[in-house]
């Protein structure tokens, strides 16, 4: 039977602005209360989707969410009618409306972790949506997001949903930007690499000095538990504490993994060269080849890294075999990048092609092309059985881009976000589209 990776990306909420949320993320800190373009932001995304459907890769969408985030706010003791919750949370308490309108459930390579089938105990496709509760603007997402992939995912003779775990940092989990999945071939059982940032119940670990590890190596083991995961596939390696420190904050800004090949810089982990043995001895089992590519520090600085997002790209297979890395923009800038990736191309490996994509409204808040998307691994079964209003095509493309010229302000401030007005556009247009991607009733204003 034949297998596809899928890419599900988020599409980009009608609020997306820079607030300056994401304390260790050098890019959300530095973009702070500059004027934002939710429209611009959406259309990049959607032209990103469209791209990789045309290259004959199977595209899925996923749903933004509905902000401001009023039940988060009456959670915290703003009350009266929804226009009042507002007008109090902006007088008393700006930074929690602030919080409270992200539009950062676009990046959802943080929704959840997914184990494909052939990985898992049961024979499902297992998702956890991730608890994100590092930063409070994150930690809202998961009640939303696990309702999005019920919806999307609804059939549970394939598909298993756990909910997120305990919302404490010791379980803090940032789904999957710290996991790789590596296999032969997407149908056979492969090698889940699970990366953390520290451990939260045994201090032999080190851990960062400046910035949060904001994932928890306990997290990590129970989301491998939940999924049945066996000993023989999973592999946990830890980051580099000094990396977090300069702005990984997640580890898909300085690792990206797909097939048999793990592309990522030289500083990346702790005991690098072990890591490395466990994961080819372990995909050797499974019948299966492993290689790594290590970008040495000489020539691109972890800092090169954090600032074009290099690594935050998506490793893709094509049918020739060879791979074809989606980079943004912000690697053609860097000259140090932009020279490495033209050698590598052209060196003969694996990666053979790089296509740039404009992500600039999503970069200025730390989310490159790999941040944008979930990969889901499905069997043709299994993808047969997936809601096929999420599935990427022509006219579901002209349809979310008219819907985000219908809807979406083209200029959004910090000032905009008290304006009642917006929370009324944000629910008209959400629900729009929850009948456009045909989820149902997946928003608080549509069942509550
Ligand atoms: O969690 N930025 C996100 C970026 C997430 C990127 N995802 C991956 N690397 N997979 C974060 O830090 C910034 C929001 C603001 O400042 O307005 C923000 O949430």
């Amino acid at each position: 039977m034949k297998s596809f990776e899928v890419n599900f990306d988020g599409l980009v909420g009608p609020t997306h602005n820079y607030g300056g949320l994401s304390f260790g993320n050098v890019a959300s800190q530095s973009n702070s209360q500059q004027a934002s373009n939710p429209k611009e932001a959406a259309l990049q995304g959607l032209e990103k989707m469209k791209a990789l459907m045309d290259m004959g890769f199977v595209q899925g969408v996923l749903a933004p969410q509905e902000r401001p985030d009023v039940a988060a706010l009456r959670s915290l003791g703003f009350s009266g009618t929804d226009a009042q919750v507002i007008e109090r949370a902006a007088k008393d308490a700006m930074p929690l409306l602030v919080a409270s309108c992200s539009a950062s459930s676009m990046w959802v390579a943080n929704a959840a972790t997914v184990s494909p089938s052939a990985d898992t105990a049961d024979g499902r496709v297992h998702f956890t949506a991730a608890n994100l509760n590092c930063k409070f603007h994150r930690s809202i997402e998961h009640p939303t997001t696990s309702r999005v992939l019920g919806a999307m995912f609804a059939d549970q003779q394939h598909f298993a949903h756990h909910a997120a775990l305990p919302a404490v940092a010791q379980f803090g989990d940032e789904g999957a930007a710290n996991h790789t999945r590596f296999c032969r071939d997407y149908g056979e059982a492969g090698v889940e690499f699970f990366v953390y940032g520290r451990s939260a119940f045994d201090s032999r670990y080190p851990a960062p000095q400046k910035y949060p590890a904001r994932q928890t190596l306990e997290a990590s083991q129970a989301v491998a538990r939940l999924h049945g995961l066996s000993e023989e596939g999973v592999v946990f390696g830890q980051q580099n504490p000094s990396v977090i420190d300069q702005g990984v904050f997640h580890n898909d800004v300085i690792a990206v993994g797909n097939g048999e090949l793990l592309f990522h810089h030289q500083d990346a982990f702790l005991n690098t060269e072990a890591m490395l043995d466990e994961l080819r001895r372990k995909l050797a089992a499974r019948g299966a080849k492993f290689e790594s590519i290590s970008v040495p520090r000489d020539q691109v600085t972890v800092d090169d890294a954090v600032r074009s997002y290099l690594f935050n790209s998506q490793l893709l297979s094509r049918a020739d075999g060879s791979m074809l890395l989606i980079v943004p923009e912000e690697c053609r800038a860097n000259p140090r990048v932009w020279s490495y990736l033209q050698g590598l191309t052209s060196a003969g490996g694996p990666i053979r092609e790089v296509k740039v994509f404009d992500l600039k409204q999503s970069m200025q808040n730390g989310g490159g092309p790999a941040c944008l998307r979930l990969r889901v691994a499905l069997n043709e079964t299994e993808l047969a059985a997936v809601n096929p209003g999420v599935i990427m095509s022509a006219p579901l493309y002209d349809t979310l881009t008219g819907w985000v010229n219908k809807h979406y302000r083209d200029a959004l401030r910090e000032s905009d976000l008290a304006d009642p007005q917006l929370l009324l556009e944000c629910r008209t247009a959400l629900d729009e589209l929850t009948q456009i991607l045909k989820l149902g009733s997946v928003y608080p204003f549509q069942i509550n």
